[in-house]
């Protein structure tokens, strides 16, 4: 008999030998050359290696497949814009081993899910499409017209359009993510959940309602400029190692760095750039002047005692706040600090959990200079007051003036490499009016004006067997999403699951009745079309949109681009039913780029200002002062301290990256900033909490979460004693997903909370 779905969808929960050690002090340097060196050494082959390191993020190459951290505008290192986790991804995807119907015939989906993610990774390249039948053990091949065929004849025979859902992940570049949306508006649905609504999607959510745009408002330049830099919930030596080099450029001018973390991420405290060789030798630049040891959610908290000390002084002083900002440019100021005023110093410090010495470094630093920009990623956004997070945060800019002006302002740091365009082009399960609108206009249909399925509406809606067949571009659905268990089950539920992937991954393994798995060129591959070798664009982090192209040969014959097989989907769906030329569009994607350019704005001659070699900005309101919300102003807004009321033996657990994974693809076993060796299922936890529960270093746990009278387990983790905060613990995303639950998300943004779930440890026996 088959196990179940929601068996295979967890994590096997055996241990791989865990080594500890004391984490380093300083990051990247030769350590992470090193790193890097044995990666590409273990699944590449040399001279591709050499190909692809020479062009990596370089004009004219191809865009990293890694973060989306922005390029330099004008120089560039001469051996590409390197970085260890960058030439990770490349690895990962240009691998020289492939799998196909001879791999696929040796193991049964049964077996391949009691494969690790690492393993599970590491077979190698899809080569071919393959196909699951009903009842069936073992995938099959199917050729590209029978697998579009099928996925064409599963979506007519809905009831209505609404009840399939289209996945993105962020990887999908510009060209592929516009046909891709407007496929399924032409189908019928907005139901297009993608990686966003997990990531950033509270930050796009509180920056469009406080100042107009979704997106931040700094250029990298900026970032040198700026008198103080705080980066607050991310930890860019891992996640985003190209920012450290734009952090030390800002120290270099005489920046501060605050950042702001319950863990003493070893990158952020000091580094050493690896493209520097007298910086190897002579040892990194120290980052961060002041490191803040926040307890997990209490970033309002900080920010609130921040605000209330900065009022007392405007108050006494009457020169803190920029006042000819803040009646020129903002509204409501009054309300705001009417509400301020309501809140108690002592207890806002008290709830963020930090010394008064630690807040007053951080407080002269505010107080005394006028250039602030704050960087943030997933430590607040995954939260259900995430959306209060950044809005408080925009408070504190508002007050000091550092909006739209240069050296000051917002810097979401994006994770996936076109995460913002694919936003940005249309996938968007709450698009504007006015987009749909354009849409209407060009292509003579009308989209579906009703809101669709974000991810957790997703996951619902597949449970209640209201959605029936899941699409997914690109990504690894069960992995990423939270409550694992819960969404296996939906997925099974489902009449057909579709994935297009470049790699095996764990959403193939938890399938509807019938699956499909879809393989389709990667970044780092040469795309040929009826016109000749294709170009892309993505969009990065800081709004610049720029081209992308591969330069190996593809891994297979038998691959297929993105842009292809949206196309192939759509043709073989919508037959002669469309008004789109579904077919001519992947044999030359300037066409696509051109209908890009009347449908969203920003995008005016496209295909020429592709050709500048470092790309071109995106117009952005707030970057110059324009605020295009609902009031035309720049809006303060009043925000809540979270209430935690934790029981004795309760933790709040964060779920994040180790510093070898990007996402769910597991690069390796190590955390090494983190001293961490040969082992993921760990959790990190304060001694002083370990003693309580007599719990000893690497002693074997259960962890158990439990929400609204829902419980649930992951068994088998080690514990790591670390300097985190008191009733704060952290383990690695995905082995925990299971015990995120799906109705505990950000209010408004609906992204998972999954930095914030409410956990006991309890001693295996
Ligand atoms: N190599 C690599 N690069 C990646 C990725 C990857 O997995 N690997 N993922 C990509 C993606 S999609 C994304 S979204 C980004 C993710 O980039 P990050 O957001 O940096 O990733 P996380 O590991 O989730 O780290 C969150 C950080 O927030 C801190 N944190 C957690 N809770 C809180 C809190 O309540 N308050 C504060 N102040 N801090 C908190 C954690 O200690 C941790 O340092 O990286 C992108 N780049
Ligand atoms: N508990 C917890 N859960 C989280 C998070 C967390 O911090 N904690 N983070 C959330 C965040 S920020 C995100 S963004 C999501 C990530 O969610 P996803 O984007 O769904 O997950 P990834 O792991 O990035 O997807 C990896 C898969 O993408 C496929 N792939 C890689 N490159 C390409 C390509 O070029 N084309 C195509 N078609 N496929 C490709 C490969 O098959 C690979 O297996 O996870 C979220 N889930
Ligand atoms: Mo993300």
């Amino acid at each position: 008999m088959s196990s179940s779905a929601k068996d295979k969808a967890k994590t096997p929960e055996g241990f791989t030998n865990l080594k500890t050690e004391a984490p380093p002090k300083n990051t990247v340097g030769f350590g992470a050359l090193k790193a890097a060196a044995i990666q590409v050494n273990k699944y590449m082959k040399a001279s591709d290696a050499l190909k692809l390191s020479l062009k990596i993020n370089q004009k004219g190459g191809f865009d990293c497949p890694g973060c989306a951290w922005p390029d330099p505008d004008d120089e560039r290192s001469a051996i590409g814009e390197y970085c260890e986790n960058g030439m990770k991804a490349i690895a990962e995807e240009a691998q020289n081993k492939t799998i196909n119907r001879d791999f696929f015939a040796k193991y049964s989906v049964d077996e391949l899910a009691n494969f690790t993610d690492f393993e599970i990774g590491k077979s190698g390249r899809l080569a071919e499409p393959m196909f699951l039948p009903e009842g069936a053990t073992h995938y099959q091949s199917i050729s590209w017209e029978a697998a579009f065929e099928k996925v064409g004849s599963h979506l007519n025979a809905l009831n209505n359009p609404d009840e399939a859902a289209f996945y993105t992940s962020g990887r999908t570049t510009n060209e592929a993510a516009f046909l891709y949306q407007l496929f399924v508006r032409e189908f019928g649905t907005s139901n297009l959940p993608d990686c966003s609504n997990m990531c950033h999607e509270a930050s796009g959510s509180a920056l469009t309602e406080t100042l107009g745009i979704g997106k931040g408002s700094v250029k990298l330049d900026d970032l040198y400029k700026a008198e103080v830099v705080m980066v607050i919930g991310q930890n860019p030596a891992t996640n985003h190692p190209r920012m450290l080099s734009a952090l030390e450029k800002c120290k270099n001018n005489g920046g501060k760095i605050i950042a702001i973390n319950p863990l003493p991420e070893a990158g952020l405290i000091k580094f050493t750039d690896p493209q520097n060789p007298i910086k190897l030798l002579t040892g990194g630049t120290k980052l961060a002047d002041v490191f803040v040891p926040i307890t997990i959610n209490g970033d309002v908290a900080f920010i609130k005692a921040i605000l209330l000390k900065l009022l007392e002084k405007e108050e006494e002083l009457g020169n803190v706040f920029d006042k000819h900002f803040i009646e020129e440019y903002t509204s409501d100021y009054n309300a705001f600090v009417a509400d301020l005023k309501t809140y108690n110093f002592d207890e806002c410090l008290k709830a963020s959990g930090v010394s008064v010495d630690i807040f007053n470094q951080t407080f002269d630093l505010i107080l005394n200079n006028e250039k602030i920009i704050v960087c943030w990623a997933m430590g607040l956004t995954q939260h259900e007051n995430a959306v209060d997070n950044i809005r408080e945060l925009v408070n504190l800019l508002l007050l000091k003036g550092s909006i739209g002006k240069e050296g000051a302002g917002t810097c979401p740091v994006r994770g996936h490499s076109n995460v913002q365009g694919d936003r940005t082009v249309g996938i968007w399960e709450a698009a504007p009016q006015a987009f749909l609108d354009k849409i209407e206009t060009k292509y003579g249909f009308k989209p579906s004006a009703k809101h669709g399925f974000s991810v957790i509406e997703t996951i619902k809606a597949m449970y209640e067997k209201k959605v029936k067949v899941f699409f997914g571009l690109g990504g690894n659905f069960i992995s990423a999403v939270p409550d694992t268990g819960y969404s296996a089950q939906g997925l099974a539920n489902c009449n057909l699951t579709v994935h297009v992937s470049t790699k095996l991954n764990r959403s193939h393994l938890v399938t509807g009745k019938e699956a499909l798995i879809l393989p389709c060129l990667g970044r780092t591959e040469k795309d040929y079309q009826k016109s000749g070798e294709q170009v892309q664009s993505v969009e990065n982090s800081m709004g610049v949109v720029s081209s992308t192209k591969g330069i190996l040969e593809p891994c297979s014959d038998d691959l297929l681009s993105e842009v292809a097989v949206v196309c192939g989907v759509a043709h073989a769906t919508l037959k002669h039913k469309t008004k789109v030329k579904w077919l001519s569009y992947k044999d030359d994607y300037k066409l696509v780029r051109d209908d890009i350019a009347e449908v969203v704005s920003g995008f005016e001659d496209y295909n020429t200002r592709l050709k500048n070699p470092s790309g071109f900005y995106l117009p952005n309101g707030a970057r110059v002062r324009k605020f295009n919300t609902k009031t035309g102003k720049a809006n303060f807004s009043v925000n809540k301290l979270p209430e935690w009321k934790l029981k004795d033996d309760e933790l709040i657990m964060m779920t994040i990256r180790s510093h070898d994974q990007f996402n769910t693809t597991i690069y390796g076993l190590d955390d090494r900033y983190r001293g961490v060796f040969n082992e993921r299922r760990i959790i990190f936890m304060n001694r002083e909490d370990m003693e309580v529960r007599g719990l000893k270093e690497h002693q074997v746990v259960n962890l158990k979460s439990e929400f609204k009278g829902v419980k649930r387990h992951a068994n088998n983790f080690k514990v790591v004693g670390y300097d985190i905060p008191k009733n704060c613990c952290a383990t690695y995303f995905p082995e925990t997903n299971v015990l995120v639950p799906l109705d505990s998300f950000a209010h408004t943004a609906k992204t998972p909370a999954s930095k914030s779930v409410v956990i006991t440890v309890e001693a295996s026996v």
